[in-house]
């Protein structure tokens, strides 16, 4: 792999070598041949051989088009097994079924997405020289939660109700990291570090990128949905690790509070299963900032109690984003 050294991959005998179809959970990784995102169908590109089963040169901008789909493939099982072991989901859509991914789409493109019209994600290269092939574990746990969401709530994807959607991909994506256990990448509340270093987007101060915002405001839903989503970042981050400077996993946070209260977390394993019951259960395709601290009550009520330790922090968390 480029980003983790040697991984174990699950691959399908062909008769005269190997391809990268994933006989568990039904993954096909194949080259886009650098056709353009927008080009790209489920039926597009080349699927991947080899004679050895051995796969790719461990090295990033790598020259051997294999090793991009090492980690792309790896990545996607872990995403895949986060859904089923952690929330008991078959799948994106639920029904066992895996998807296409693609890596080598468009030309320099520093970007990945998902699409549901091809049931399918696509990764680029980078930008040929601070970034390369985007295919780390976060990301590709951003892209295929797209597809969790497009499968459940819906949320559309423009003002608060887009910035939610962004902000479950940040959410679920860092949590597959931590599922993976520092394995693959470290446990952080960074996203996009190994792919757009030193990071993308981050959880304790969203602010610190440029452009996200950390706290709720009536405009907010003006925003470019990967900045609206500030706020359901910063909420997470809160929730879970409490408010103020901490080290984690080696990592420095500082998270400010937008009303100067003091938080105290929870951890984010209760929050990411809370946030996957409010995104399942109760948000719709119009969910917006208020009723998703609606919708995460509910869920934290249905799984720990009304007046919990647990309800109570998910309340104060959204307070401290000035969701009320
Ligand atoms: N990587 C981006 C995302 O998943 C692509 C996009 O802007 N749709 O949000
Ligand atoms: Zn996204």
């Amino acid at each position: 792999s480029e980003y983790t050294g040697q991984v174990t991959i699950d691959t399908t005998p062909t008769g005269s070598g190997y391809t990268l179809t994933d006989p568990v959970r039904g993954h096909v990784t194949k080259d886009a041949g650098n056709l353009s995102a927008s080009s790209v169908k489920a039926s597009s590109g080349t699927p991947f051989t080899s004679t050895t089963n051995v796969w790719g040169d461990g090295r990033k901008f790598s020259t051997d088009r294999a090793t991009a789909a090492v980690d792309a493939h790896a990545n996607t099982a872990w995403t895949y097994d986060y859904y089923k072991n952690v929330h008991g989901r078959n799948g994106i859509k639920n029904d066992g079924k895996g998807a296409t991914v693609f890596v080598h789409v468009g030309t320099d493109w520093d970007n990945a997405q998902w699409s549901d019209s091809c049931f399918c994600m696509m990764t680029g290269d980078g930008n040929g020289s601070t970034d390369p092939e985007q295919v780390d574990l976060d990301t590709m746990g951003h892209e295929m939660t797209h597809g969790v969401t497009s499968a459940t709530a819906n949320l559309r994807y423009s003002g608060e109700s887009g910035g939610l959607n962004e902000s479950t991909s940040d959410i679920f994506g860092t949590m597959v990291e931590w599922y993976a256990n520092n394995k693959i990448d470290t446990g952080d509340y960074l996203f996009s570090d190994q792919s757009t270093p030193p990071w993308l987007r981050r959880f304790d101060k969203p602010s610190l990128d440029g452009h996200s915002a950390d706290c709720w405001s009536s405009s907010v839903g003006k925003l470019n949905v990967h900045y609206s989503s500030g706020v359901g970042n910063h909420w997470f981050y809160l929730a879970s690790e409490g408010s103020g400077s901490k080290t984690v996993n080696g990592v420095s946070y500082n998270s400010p509070t937008c009303d100067d209260s003091t938080v105290t977390g929870i951890g984010n394993q209760k929050v990411a299963k809370i946030w996957y019951r409010a995104l399942t259960v109760y948000m719709t395709s119009t969910t917006n900032y208020k009723g998703a601290r609606a919708a995460s009550l509910n869920a934290a009520r249905d799984l720990y109690g009304a007046g919990s330790t647990e309800y109570n922090a998910i309340a104060a968390a959204w307070s401290a984003v000035s969701v009320n």
